[in-house]
């Protein structure tokens, strides 16, 4: 393989980009496309804005403007976003480019052509208030599989399933909040149940996809796929290029994966080069964890109706919380990437957000922890290692790498480190471990720090000159490898210290990394590189956030008697039994001693009906009854919302309440 095709998840036109995006899609991406291009490979990075679908349409209809025009205004800020924290696009289009539609509807078309996409009446959510059909994210209410409130039409963000509006438990229509009815409608689909087995395949055959992506997808796969339903009831998107298919477009999620291929035809067209070869020899797709779904099952099964290769594999970057609590964008619980890099250098985020934890685990921006990491790693380690070293080479070789003279244990320790460090690096970024890697690199700076405080060169200079001098020729050799090797990661800084270092006109090129710079060579005047951030501009941050959640009530703080109000008792299940047609429900009797109640649990998947006979539970009693699958239910058993574990009362008695 020599050439890769990267890319980033389209952000939606909606929304400017906060730390979230650029943790789990954009900068991951960015780190492994310079690295690629360190290696010599040929890359073909692209992204483009994703400028249909519901959200946009329904704020361009509460802002009175049309779709375009918002999705433009988006366009420039998230560009200028991106551009911002240097992620480094070949080509950054838009799915409203003339050659998008186009190649869009062309793949459509070849679908329909194979018969895999076919026709068929069904019935679909009709608000008759505001007279039109609701698709996806114009309707709201319970997801039927996890039972979360607050679901989508067309997606849980609770339990990350793909949904159909018809299945929302207690649908509204999001623009007049009525109750909608149904209607008929005809519409195209997608054969995907024809995909299942190509598609599980794929998955269990690929040693490359990250395990949360095979994971997730292999859970779903095995759940059994639907056909797809590829179209809409809507004026804004891209018309579905059929007769007889008049006021219909394609389902946003069915044509802007063809935003990949349509920016990499769109700089094909610039450069005047082929797209093609790049794509064959491997398509590297950066995700947010929310889309797996779209990207490991919907992508692969349109690609394979279509005829073309799959993707080489997909890395799912997972989420971003904001001082322990949950991004809101609508709460303003957020910090915006364009905010955050007025203030602080881009390599600073870069450097935070990938050392902070390893891509495929959730983690949290803080702003305490940001401080933490910026002044004790950056500062204190590597900027410490690279200032001494630069600042002592002047003071006491006249700015001259020394001819390093005699080699001892500690000397060649340290010089094989930094030989064995690029490979060591490689192995991670190749396999998607992009903190593992940073990990290393800011190992050497420790490493070098030690080395330089054990030969006392500030002593040794006059005691003995020959250890000095090896010891500062060494160091910079250091940091030579540290700059090249950091250069994916903080592009801006690598570049700093190469400006210091002197080499002239100098690409960044991977295996040149522990390539010693010979001795004599002249440094640039050094400066500080990594200064250290005061409490006082992190206090001012902090203030500024919190007044957000104080004054908008971000974090839907409760009172004492708010939770008093619920009746949360001790109960016994004394009769369990599964829910006729549903692969989630159980229905439950449960004792309280004072009396018995019935409750529909979504504790099927876990639980056998048996096993539950005679298990103490926690319930909360006074739930408003509701009916789950026409049965009622009179209370909830209270468990951890996806592991699905009972809380346990321990040896408290039934009946008693729990304060
Ligand atoms: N526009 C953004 C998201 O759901 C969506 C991605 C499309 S990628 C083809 O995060
Ligand atoms: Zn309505």
């Amino acid at each position: 393989m020599n050439k890769v095709f990267i890319t980033c998840a389209l952000p939606y036109a909606n929304g400017p980009c906060h730390l979230g995006h650029l943790r789990s899609t954009y900068i991951p991406a960015d780190i492994y496309a310079r690295y690629n291009r360190m290696k010599g490979r040929e890359v073909l990075f692209v992204c483009a804005t994703d400028e249909h679908g519901t959200p946009i349409a329904v704020k361009a209809e509460n802002e009175g403007k049309p779709p375009v025009e918002i999705a433009g205004r988006y366009y420039e800020m998230i560009k200028s976003d991106l551009d911002a924290c240097h992620i480094s696009f070949d080509n950054f289009s838009r799915t409203t480019d003339p050659l998008h539609y186009q190649i869009a509807q062309n793949f459509f078309l070849d679908l329909y052509q194979k018969g895999f996409i076919y026709e068929e009446t069904i019935e679909q959510l009709y608000c008759s208030e505001c007279d039109r059909f609701l698709p996806d994210r114009y309707v709201e209410g319970s997801c039927p599989q996890c039972q979360a409130e607050g679901a989508r039409g067309d997606h849980c963000e609770s339990c990350g399933r793909h949904l159909d509006p018809l299945e929302l438990l207690n649908p509204t229509c999001l623009i007049c909040d009525s109750k909608p009815q149904v209607r008929e409608s005809k519409h195209y689909f997608f054969k995907l149940t024809h995909f299942q087995k190509q598609v599980q395949e794929w998955i269990e055959s690929n040693p490359e996809l990250p395990a949360n992506v095979r994971n997730y997808a292999l859970q779903w796969v095995k759940e059994g796929l639907k056909d797809w339903i590829l179209t809409r009831d809507m004026e804004w998107g891209i018309p579905v290029p059929l007769e007889g298919a008049e006021g219909k477009i394609i389902y946003v999620w069915g044509e802007a994966f063809l935003g990949y291929i349509s920016s990499a035809a769109q700089w094909a067209r610039k450069e005047g080069k082929a797209w093609e070869p790049y794509w064959d020899d491997g398509a590297v797709h950066f995700i947010g964890k929310d889309i797996i779904y779209h990207h490991s099952i919907f992508w692969p099964s349109l690609l394979l109706g279509y005829g073309c290769k799959l993707p080489r594999t997909i890395v799912a970057g997972e989420y971003l919380s904001l001082e322990g609590l949950k991004m809101s964008t609508s709460k303003n619980w957020v910090i915006w990437a364009s905010e955050f890099m007025k203030k602080f250098d881009y390599n600073l985020l870069r450097y935070y957000l990938v050392a902070n934890a390893p891509l495929t685990r959730d983690t949290d921006f803080s702003w305490d922890d940001f401080q933490r990491r910026v002044n004790d790693e950056l500062a204190d380690i590597l900027g410490n290692f690279l200032h001494r070293t630069f600042s002592f080479t002047h003071r006491f070789y006249g700015g001259k790498i020394p001819q390093p003279e005699k080699w001892n244990d500690t000397d060649r320790a340290l010089e094989e480190q930094l030989k064995a460090l690029p490979e060591r690096v490689s192995g991670h970024l190749d396999n998607y471990h992009f903190r593992e890697g940073l990990r290393e690199i800011i190992g050497l700076a420790k490493a070098g720090n030690k080395y330089f405080n054990d030969h006392e060169p500030w002593k040794t200079v006059k005691s003995n000159p020959q250890e000095a001098a090896t010891c500062l020729y060494l160091c910079n050799q250091a940091a030579k490898a540290m700059a090249i090797l950091l250069f994916p990661y903080l592009p801006g800084k690598a570049q700093d210290i190469m400006d210091i270092l002197n080499l002239d006109g100098y690409e960044f090129n991977w295996d040149d990394a522990a390539q010693f710079i010979p001795a004599e060579h002249e440094l640039a005047p050094a400066k500080p590189l990594f200064p250290k951030i005061d409490d006082e501009v992190i206090e001012k941050e902090k203030e500024a956030l919190y007044e957000n959640l104080e004054e908008k009530e971000v974090m839907d703080l409760i009172s004492i008697e708010d939770f008093a109000r619920m009746d949360l008792r001790v109960g016994m299940i004394t009769g369990a039994e599964t829910v006729k047609g549903s692969e989630n429900l159980l229905k439950l009797l449960v004792d309280l001693k004072y009396k018995h109640i019935q409750v529909v649990a979504g504790l099927a998947k876990k639980y056998q009906p048996a096993e539950l006979i005679n298990q103490k539970v926690i319930v909360l009693v006074n739930l408003k009854p509701a009916k789950l699958f026409g049965i009622k239910s009179e209370g909830m058993v209270l468990a951890t919302q996806d592991s699905l574990n009972l809380l346990n009362p321990g040896n408290a008695e039934v009946g008693e309440g729990i304060k």
